[in-house]
């Protein structure tokens, strides 16, 4: 039995390696998982299921065409794609999974997230977090015509990318009090989360393990979970 886990492929037409990389992931690794785990970061950006163009639908059909399988796909938010919605989902034959969310992996609790929320440090990404994650802000978002969305999305990664430039090491990654304290509020020993583009398997204390999925780039990153417990696999994109 295993389970599949992914994040931060940031797919995107301008990246036609990494697209050819993941559907050939879907084609001759996935077909024999039980579970395909998506823990954010999928796309490059999102602004809006209205904005589906021929990339996204053969993305959308790739995926779908596993689910008809007999794959179970969950798909989870990330800070580039919190805009994916029903829409696409549904296209797509997954699930949405909320942030954080905890399954059960051999009968044990294990967290999934998809890590921007445990940078604690960087107080000005979770100051702009609060704000792109209101409804009501969203909804004004949506509601733009979408040349002026996607110039929006444009104008935000670049004052991102700026922003990155003058962050000091520590603030981009995860803060160890945020880690216990998801792994206790969800009483498990486990936690997988994307995002800070380190893969690693970090052993904590008390058994505790914090699991870093990498981001699709020069390699390609797969956790799997199988009886033999978790194996990081990296490979070339
Ligand atoms: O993703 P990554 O790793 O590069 O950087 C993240 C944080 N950055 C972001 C911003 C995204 O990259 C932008 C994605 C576009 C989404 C499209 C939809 C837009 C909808 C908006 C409305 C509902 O998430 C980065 C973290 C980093 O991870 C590491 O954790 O540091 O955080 C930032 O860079 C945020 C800055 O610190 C603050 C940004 C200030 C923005 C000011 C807005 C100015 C107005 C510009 C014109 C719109
Ligand atoms: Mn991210």
């Amino acid at each position: 039995m295993r389970s599949l886990f992914i994040s931060d492929l940031h797919l995107t037409p301008g990246r036609p390696d990494i697209t050819r990389a993941f559907l050939r992931f879907l084609e001759q690794d996935a077909p024999t998982a039980r579970q395909l785990y998506i823990l954010g970061d999928f796309f490059e950006y999102w602004i809006g299921d209205d904005v589906m163009d021929e990339f996204h639908l053969q993305i959308a059909g790739a995926l779908r065409r596993l689910s008809e399988h007999g794959v179970s796909i969950s798909f989870m938010h990330g800070n580039r794609d919190f805009l994916v919605g029903e829409r696409f989902c549904q296209l797509a034959g997954c699930t949405a999974l909320p942030d954080p969310s905890v399954i059960l992996l051999a009968k044990e609790p294990v967290v999934l997230m998809h890590g921007d929320s445990l940078c604690t440090l960087d107080t000005s990404y979770i100051r702009f977090r609060k704000v792109v994650r209101n409804p009501l802000i969203q909804k004004l978002f949506l509601s733009f015509p979408k040349r002026m969305r996607r110039k929006l999305a444009d104008r935000l990664r670049e004052k991102s990318m700026s922003a990155a430039r003058e962050k000091t090491e520590p603030s981009m990654d995860v803060t160890p009090e945020a880690v216990t304290d998801a792994l206790t509020q969800y009483q498990s020993k486990t936690l997988i989360h994307g995002h800070t583009h380190k893969p690693a398997i970090h052993d904590l204390e008390d058994g505790q393990q914090r699991i870093v999925l990498g981001d699709w780039d020069t390699y390609g990153w797969v956790l799997e979970h199988n009886p033999n417990g978790f194996d990081l696999k990296k490979f070339t994109i």
